[in-house]
C-alpha cells in the first residue's frame, strides 16, 4: 500500500467505453458535478474496458471504470458502485424496444413479437455470462431460447409466419445488448421465419438508423435518461414499444478491495 491518493494511483483516469454511450455523457457530467477537474475520462469500448478491469483485478491494482447493470462483470468480480449523492447518473430507467415507423404494417408478426419481448436481468445474465465465458453470442442465445420455451412461446403465440421477409436489428456492442439482440434475432428467425441481419453500429447511428428507416428495430434504448439526447433529437421519427427490461443501473465501478465508497472520494 502507498500513501498516494486514489487519483495518483489511477493516474486520474476513468476507463470509459464508446464515446456515443449515454454513460460517457453522464460521466462527463459527473466530473463537472463533483468538480473533478484534473480527471480524465478515457474513451474506448466495452471490450477494452472489461479487459482493463480484468487485468487490474488480477493484479489487485486500483482501477475505476464506467459500468452498468445488467452486466456479467458483477458475477465474475467482486465490485461496487461508487455512491452518487449528486445524482449525476439519473434515476430509475428501463431498456426499451424502439422500432421504425411503418413496421407494424410491413412486418406485423415481428412488430407484435418485439412489442411482447421482455425479460429479467437474471435471464439476460444467463446469455451474457455464457458469452463472457467464450460462447458465440448466437449459440448462447439459441441455448437460452431452447431452455426457456414457455417464455419464448408466449412472445410468438398466435402470430403468423412471415417466411423469408428480411429484418434489420441495429445494436451497439455493449455486452447487455449483444445478449438481447441475439435472443430476439433467434426468436424472429426460428419461430416466425424472418431472415434477420444484425447491424453493429455506434449509439448515434443506431438511433439515426431507426429514425430514417434504414434499420427496423432495436432493443437497446436506455430511457428516459441515458439516451435522452437521442430521444429528443429523433422525436416523432420512431415508435417506442416500451420497456423490455427493468432493473438497470449506471455509474462508476471499482473493485471491492478499493477503500473509496463515493464519487466524492475522488476529490
Ligand atoms: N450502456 C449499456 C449504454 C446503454 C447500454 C449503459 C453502456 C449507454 O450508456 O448508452
Amino acid at each position: 500500500a502507498s500513501d498516494a491518493s486514489v487519483g495518483d494511483q489511477v493516474k486520474h483516469e476513468i476507463i470509459g467505453i464508446d464515446p456515443g454511450a449515454g454513460l460517457m455523457k453522464q460521466t462527463a457530467q459527473a466530473l463537472k458535478d463533483y468538480d473533478l477537474k484534473d480527471w480524465k475520462l478515457v474513451e474506448g469500448s466495452s471490450a477494452a474496458m472489461t479487459a482493463a478491469l480484468d487485468k487490474a483485478y488480477k493484479a489487485k491494482k486500483p482501477i475505476i471504470v464506467t459500468g452498468w447493470t445488467p452486466h456479467w462483470m458483477f458475477a465474475k468480480y467482486d465490485l461496487k458502485y461508487l455512491s452518487d449523492p449528486k445524482g449525476s447518473y439519473g434515476q430509475d430507467e428501463q431498456i426499451h424496444t424502439v422500432v421504425r415507423t411503418g413496421l407494424s404494417k410491413d412486418a406485423p408478426s415481428a412488430y407484435a413479437m418485439l412489442d411482447r419481448f421482455e425479460w429479467t436481468p437474471e435471464e439476460m445474465a444467463v446469455v451474457m455470462s455464457a458469452v463472457a465465458d467464450g460462447k458465440k453470442p448466437e449459440e448462447a442465445a439459441a441455448a437460452w431460447v431452447k431452455d426457456n420455451a414457455a417464455k419464448v412461446d408466449a412472445w410468438v403465440k398466435d402470430l403468423a409466419q412471415d417466411n423469408g421477409k428480411k429484418l434489420k436489428l441495429a445494436y451497439v456492442a455493449w455486452d447487455s445488448e449483444i445478449a438481447s439482440t441475439n435472443v430476439v434475432k433467434t426468436v424472429l428467425e426460428q419461430k416466425l421465419g424472418y431472415t434477420v441481419e444484425m447491424l453493429q453500429v455506434e449509439a448515434g447511428p443506431m438511433w439515426a438508423g431507426i429514425a430514417d428507416g434504414s434499420a427496423d428495430a432495436m432493443v437497446a434504448a436506455w430511457l428516459p435518461t441515458t439516451h435522452q439526447d437521442y430521444l429528443e433529437k429523433y422525436k416523432g421519427k420512431f415508435e417506442d414499444l416500451g420497456p423490455n427490461l427493468n432493473g438497470t443501473k449506471l455509474g462508476l465501478v471499482v473493485p471491492s478491495y478499493m477503500t473509496i465508497a463515493s464519487i466524492e472520494d475522488l476529490k
